[in-house]
């Protein structure tokens, strides 16, 4: 990858900070936007713009190909079977939230087990927590290892019958750990249990196939793959989706409505009431258009080049700490890290001085924070335009803080 032309694609990265030119390390949180997908927007509101799947005018029939078209790209990307499998939403916390609203009131009963990791976001725990209150069944947690990968003697031992479900983190937007899918969908499935994979920040960074991952769900956001905000995805497989009751009610959902009872649209409009975020998903479209030119392949090699080179930079700091694994292969670009004395919100400013964006704090993950005993820790997270010589200029603004604030500054 010529990662001078692709930073061209971006024009924000153009952008100066307090008189330094960005330096975006807040991947994580979500990515910037190449200006193929800005101008689809653009593009869609000047051309095309009208409601989908109702019209009979021109506009709407343009509008409503080129919003099934990126179903298609989607499936494309994720390697689905059947197109009908993937269904929009806002964002993978609305997935996840629909997979636990849906399919968890129907299929969890009193006494079953939902098993999640110790590393899950927040959006992978809190609908859970919900569900197990309100049908009288146990959540219950995978541990991790001191290095912070899934431990999979704790897995073996708590995935058992009573597991209907097992929903985990693809990629851990704290500690990067890469989580072995496959290896959790043979455990879930010898036992009769499902297994939904949140896929927030693997998706956007490692080659997905849900096929080979063994998934029953798959949920991600396109805001943190180059696209818009306002865009989600929930894949599953098409025989549980069709089982599966509605999740909102309203226009484009139904089949024949009666004032006392309806009935519901095909796959997979049944789960997508309302008028659509149509431009946004087109924008999505384009976004997809752009990594599958790149090769995901190709991403995540430049990934690991820059993970590697940045855990052996952050190793030449005093007095600091990186969580998670560290080996580039088994983690995503995603490094959390802390240094003595040094509170992560004021590292946060710090950096923002010298145009450099991290993110700081207990990135919707309390539990693990409180496992690692810590308020919340600083994190650098990287994608497909971001450069050693970034890495650079964040390890000496470190240097410099250590200096000023840390504490090397009272020995
Ligand atoms: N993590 C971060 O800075 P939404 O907000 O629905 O697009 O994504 C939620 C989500 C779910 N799972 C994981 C593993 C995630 O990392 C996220 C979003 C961002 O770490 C914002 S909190």
């Amino acid at each position: 990858m010529n990662i001078e032309e692709i930073r061209r694609d971006f024009p924000i990265l153009e952008r100066k900070i307090n008189g330094h030119k960005l330096v975006y390390l807040d991947n994580a949180a979500t990515s910037q936007k190449p200006n193929s997908v800005i101008n689809a927007i653009s593009d869609y509101y000047k051309t095309n713009n009208a409601n989908i799947h109702r019209g009979i005018h021109t506009l709407s029939e343009e509008a409503t190909t080129a919003f099934e078209d990126v179903r298609d790209k989607v499936a494309a990307f994720i390697g689905a079977k059947e197109t009908r499998s993937v269904i929009f939403t806002r964002n993978a916390t609305e997935a996840i939230n629909l997979v636990a609203q849906s399919w968890g009131k129907t299929n969890i009963l009193p006494g079953d087990e939902i098993v999640i990791s110790a590393m899950e976001h927040h959006s992978n725990l809190i609908p859970w927590q919900w569900l197990a209150q309100e049908r009288q069944a146990k959540l219950r947690f995978i541990e991790l290892t001191a290095d912070g990968r899934l431990d999979m003697e704790s897995a073996k031992s708590i995935i058992n019958d009573k597991t209907k479900l097992v929903a985990i983190t693809q990629m851990s937007n704290v500690l990067g750990t890469i989580t072995p899918i496959p290896e959790i969908a043979k455990l879930a499935h010898v036992h009769g249990a499902l297994l939904l994979v949140d896929g927030a920040q693997g998706v956007p960074h490692l080659p997905t196939n849900v096929e080979e991952m063994g998934a029953d769900f798959l949920v991600f956001s396109f805001h943190k793959l180059l696209g818009p905000t306002g865009v989600g995805v929930l894949w599953a497989r098409p025989e549980l989706l069709e089982a599966m009751p509605p999740f909102l009610g309203g226009g484009d959902m139904i089949a024949s409505v009666w004032r006392d009872r309806a009935t519901f649209n095909e796959l997979p409009w049944k789960f997508e009431a309302g008028t659509p975020n149509i431009a946004d998903v087109i924008g999505a479209g384009s976004a997809i258009d752009y990594l599958m030119k790149l090769g995901m392949d190709n991403v995540r090699a430049h990934e690991i080049e820059l993970t590697d080179y940045a855990l052996k930079a952050f190793q030449t700091l005093d007095d600091v700490k990186i969580y998670g694994p560290m080996d580039a292969q088994s983690r995503g670009g995603v490094i959390s890290f802390s240094l003595d004395h040094i509170h992560p919100h004021d590292l946060g400013q710090i950096l923002n001085e010298s145009g450099i964006a991290i993110r700081a704090g207990h990135h919707c993950c309390q539990p693990l924070m409180r496992d690692l005993q810590v308020w919340g820790t600083a994190r650098a997270s990287f994608y497909l335009y971001n450069t050693k010589a970034e890495i650079d200029l964040l390890i000496e603004a470190l240097k410099e803080a250590n200096k000023v604030m840390g504490h090397v500054a009272y020995r």
